[in-house]
This record gives structure tokens, C-alpha cells and sequence, in this order.
């Protein structure tokens, strides 16, 4: 499956050619005991799903061993944890979202990427519900929210562009009530729901 985005530069480490069902299978093995409230949707996934989990996972693999140490499978769990029902789509918009939290390029989530992530995810489960997770929806309107902010258009979020997005958090609300009100694809996101 492509992955990529268009106009997104390539990284050094493709994800496809990380050991990505190795990193699947363990980390669903080791979920079901873990986390069976989890693993009861990481089971049901098809091939796609699959391999859009292991785009996830695989961010966290820092040695690229193939398998998750239990810290690192704490820090996926982080993100996974928040989705609501993951499914093939919600992973799918992950991964993007994933690509602009990884600041540095280097194809890794690293722990001040993942505070960062965290924290907006925080945000967008409460943009269109009143819960802790994020449904399909609301991961779209981080996406877009991402997409807006990245301002030169480069896929990635840059420094200043990373500021920005900082600033926003610090008065949340008022951020997600702006963004709603200027961001054209937000706009255009919801309009269509
Ligand atoms: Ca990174
Ligand atoms: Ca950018």
C-alpha cells in the first residue's frame, strides 16, 4: 500500500521496509494481554489495517529490532489508545498525522514529538464529542487542522510552524473556534459530514 503523500520528501527509512508484520504480530500478541480492550479491535483488522498499524508501531521501533520494548509499547499505545474503535481508516489517517508530529524526519516519534501528539489529540477528542477518543471524524479535522498550518505546503511541520501550533494549544478552545471559522478544508470537512 503507498503511504506517502503527495509532496511529501522522502524520509531516510521508507516504512515499508521496516519489519512491519514481525512488529504487528508481537504487538498484538502482547496487547491481548496488555490491553484487551485494544486488542479486541487490533484482532478484527484486515491486511490494510495491518499494515497501517504497523506504520504506527513502527514509528516506535527506535533500534528497529523488529519487536517493542514494553516502554515503547506504552508510547504507542499512547496514540492507539486514544483512537475510538480503530479500524483501517482511522489508522490510516494516523499515520498521516503522524508524519507531521514526526518534527525531525527521521521516521521515529520520539518522547517530545509524542508529548506534542498527545496533546492535540487530547484537543480533537473532544472537537465533535464530548469523550477521551477520537473518532474517524475528529482525526480528519486534526488532519486538516495540520494540513492548514503546515503553510508551505511541504508536509512536514517546520519550526515556526510547530510554534504556531504550540501557541494554539496554549488556549485550546479559542484555537479549535479559529480554526473552525478560517480553516477552509476544516470548513470543508464539515460542511460534507
Ligand atoms: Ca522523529
Ligand atoms: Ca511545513
Amino acid at each position: 500500500m503507498k503511504m506517502d503523500i503527495k509532496g511529501h520528501p522522502k524520509k531516510p527509512l521508507e516504512r515499508d521496509e521496516l519489519p512491519l508484520a514481525a512488529l504487528v504480530e508481537a504487538f498484538r500478541a502482547q496487547t491481548r494481554e496488555e490491553d484487551p480492550g485494544l486488542a479486541k479491535y487490533l484482532d478484527d483488522l484486515d491486511a490494510a489495517g495491518q499494515q497501517e498499524l504497523g506504520g504506527v508501531l513502527g514509528r516506535f521501533d527506535q533500534h528497529g529490532r523488529g519487536e517493542l520494548e514494553p516502554g515503547q509499547r506504552l508510547l504507542a499505545r499512547r496514540i492507539l489508545g486514544r483512537l475510538h474503535r480503530p479500524g483501517t481508516a482511522s489508522l490510516e489517517i494516523t499515520n498521516r498525522i503522524l508524519d507531521y508530529l514526526d518534527l525531525n524526519r527521521n521516521a521515529l516519534i520520539e518522547e517530545n514529538e509524542l508529548e506534542l501528539g498527545v496533546e492535540v489529540f487530547e484537543l480533537f477528542a473532544r472537537a465533535d464529542s464530548d469523550n477521551d477518543t477520537l473518532s474517524e471524524l475528529e482525526l480528519k479535522m486534526l488532519y486538516a487542522v495540520l494540513r492548514h498550518i503546515d503553510t508551505n505546503d511541504n508536509g512536514a511541520l517546520d519550526a515556526n510552524e510547530r510554534d504556531r501550533l504550540r501557541q494554539g494549544l496554549d488556549n485550546a478552545e479559542a484555537f479549535l473556534a479559529q480554526q473552525k471559522a478560517t480553516n477552509p478544508l476544516l470548513k470543508e470537512l464539515l460542511a460534507g459530514r
